[in-house]
This record gives C-alpha cells, sequence and structure tokens, in this order.
C-alpha cells in the first residue's frame, strides 16, 4: 500500500474552501500556483528507486518492501524479512491513526446527523459528472454538499460551484488518496448543515483509496464500462470495501466491447453484498435509483 507507493503523506496537503478563496494551507498553495502542473506539491523521493548492478545484479525498479520471488540466485545481502516487517508495521500504524481519526470524523458527521458518501474510481469514471447531475436533480430537495479530491488544480470545484452547491477542494500533491485527517480539515471548513448530505469524491484511484476509512457513511464505486469487465477481480479490495457499485457511462454499451452480466458475475464473486445499479450520469438513465438508494441511506442514518 501508501508506504510502498510513497504516497502516505499527508503534511503536502491543502484544503481550499471555494467561497472564502481562502487556502488553509497558504504555503501549499502558493507552491501550487508555482507549480501548476502539482508536481512540486508536498513533493518528496518516491520509495521506489532503482536499485544498482552492484546491488541486485541486475537493474530493476524495486520497491522497498516487494517480497522476492526470483528464481535467480542473489549475490545482495540486505535483510528483506526485517524491511518487510518494518514496513507492514509501519502500515498498520498508518492505518491504525488513520481509523482513529476516522471514528472521530464518523461521531461528529452522526452528532450533525449528516450523511457522508465517499466516491471512488479510477480517473475519468464518471465521479464529478455525476455529483453535478445529482446536484442538478436533488439539490432542490436534498441539502448537498461535496468535498472534492484530486492531487491538483480546483477544476472539479469550480464544476461543483457552478451547480451553486456549497464546496470545498482537497489537493492532495502527491497523495494517491484522502485520508480521515484531510477529510476532517475539510469538513470544518465546509461546515456542513444538520441533517445535509456530504458527497466526498475521492482521488481518482482504485487501490488506495479503499484503505483509508473517512468516517463516511458508505463507500460508494463508480466503475464505467469504458474500463473493462474484469476490473472487479483485478481491484478486489476496492470492491470489497464498498456498498454500492455504480456502472456508469451505460449510453456507451452500444459502442463497446463490455459484457455487463460478465462484471456483475465478477464484482459478486469478491462482494457478494455488493449494491449494483447501472446508470449513465450523462444521459441520466439509471439515476433514479441511484437517489433512491441516497434517500434511503440517509433514512437509516
Ligand atoms: N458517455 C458518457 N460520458 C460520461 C459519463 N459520465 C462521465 N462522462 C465523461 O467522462 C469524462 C470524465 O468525467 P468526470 O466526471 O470528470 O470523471 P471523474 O474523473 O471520475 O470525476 C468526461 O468527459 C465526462 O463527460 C456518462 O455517463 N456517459
Ligand atoms: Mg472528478
Amino acid at each position: 500500500m501508501c508506504t510502498t507507493c510513497g504516497c502516505s503523506n499527508a503534511q503536502g496537503a491543502a484544503v481550499t474552501d471555494l467561497d472564502a478563496k481562502e487556502a488553509v494551507h497558504a504555503q501549499v498553495e502558493a507552491q501550487l500556483q508555482a507549480t501548476p502542473d502539482g508536481t512540486a506539491v508536498g513533493a518528496r523521493e518516491p520509495s521506489y528507486r532503482r536499485v544498482s548492478e552492484h546491488e541486485q545484479g541486475h537493474a530493476h525498479l524495486h520497491p522497498p518492501s516487494h517480497s522476492h520471488d526470483h528464481t535467480h540466485a542473489h549475490d545482495h545481502s540486505h535483510n528483506h524479512a526485517s524491511e518487510h516487517a518494518t514496513s507492514i508495521t509501519l502500515e498498520q500504524d498508518i492505518l491504525a491513526k488513520n481509523q482513529l481519526l476516522a471514528e472521530r470524523n464518523r461521531g461528529w458527521l452522526a452528532g450533525r446527523s449528516i450523511l457522508a458518501l465517499n466516491l471512488m474510481s479510477s480517473p475519468g469514471a464518471g465521479k464529478t459528472t455525476l455529483l453535478e447531475r445529482t446536484i442538478h436533480d436533488l439539490g432542490e430537495t436534498l441539502p448537498l454538499t461535496v468535498i472534492e479530491g484530486d492531487q491538483a488544480t480546483l477544476n472539479d470545484a469550480e464544476r461543483i460551484r457552478a451547480t451553486g452547491a456549497r464546496v470545498v477542494q482537497i489537493n492532495t500533491g502527491t497523495g494517491c488518496h484522502l485520508d480521515a485527517e484531510m477529510a476532517s480539515r475539510a469538513l470544518t471548513q465546509l461546515d456542513p448543515p444538520m441533517h445535509s448530505v456530504v458527497m466526498i469524491e475521492n482521488v481518482g484511484n482504485l487501490v488506495c483509496p479503499a484503505l483509508f476509512d473517512l468516517g463516511e457513511g458508505a463507500k460508494v464505486l463508480i466503475l464505467s464500462v469504458t474500463e473493462g469487465e474484469d476490473k472487479p477481480i483485478k481491484y478486489p479490495h476496492m470492491f470489497r470495501a464498498c456498498s454500492l457499485l455504480l456502472l456508469n457511462k451505460i449510453d456507451l454499451l452500444p459502442y463497446l466491447r463490455f459484457d455487463v452480466e460478465k462484471c456483475i458475475g465478477y464484482a459478486r464473486r469478491v462482494n457478494p453484498w455488493i449494491e449494483i445499479l447501472q446508470v449513465s450520469a450523462q444521459s441520466g438513465e439509471g439515476m433514479e435509483a441511484w437517489y433512491a438508494w441516497v434517500h434511503a441511506m440517509r433514512a437509516e442514518g
């Protein structure tokens, strides 16, 4: 996970309130402006390093914690078992600390009778489009606010703001997921009203976001039909973590080779309890079922 991929650094995250136009972490925001592509924000050396010929006998990308299954002989002597143990301990510490903060967020939300949903997907699956349409269709009847998560730019927050909904943007810099600490800061800034719904759009990624509880009421996964039907078995942790799968972009099915039943079968194989709805955030097809799910979740809470 993140100690391996090198992204678990919340320090560089910036929270921006689009109404106040005020960066909580002004220093990071200044860096963002200095480097519009975000590459220098919260920059740190990636954990992957190229192992020298001397160390490895051959060069390849080598994460510090990976387990070796090479069949060829090694002539280097670093202790893989202790590296692995250190890495696992660090991972457990990070996740345990995150869990404590997530529970604090959960209590904070429950105290205000707020339903928070953590929306996750790979980049481009349609999270922001889904939110835009949801706000358009439900905004009058359901008090909805949004936390946007991306490595860089305020683009998605600007899109949400154009709908009229209140929104706060988190820029994670090098980070590939939101964590409970970032969510806590964003919730404080957002200050959502009692009995409302907070939609949290996570950073586009089917791996790390699954591991980090934000204190949400439920995790929702958006998979678009352009991604291939085998994603549930390739990224089982994400599919296991989620209560609802929204299979998006079904308007494109006539133009693609995508077997819906096969995809649903794979999803149920890794998570027999997952609910699955087929939608098109663009055309609006199937969206009523999603709205009914949100209302039911809210009624449960
Ligand atoms: N055809 C089609 N395109 C969609 C749909 N939902 C989103 N898109 C497009 O997919 C692209 C990525 O959408 P976006 O909402 O930015 O994805 P995000 O990265 O998950 O937030 C955009 O070009 C959207 O217009 C859909 O239901 N059907
Ligand atoms: Mg988006």
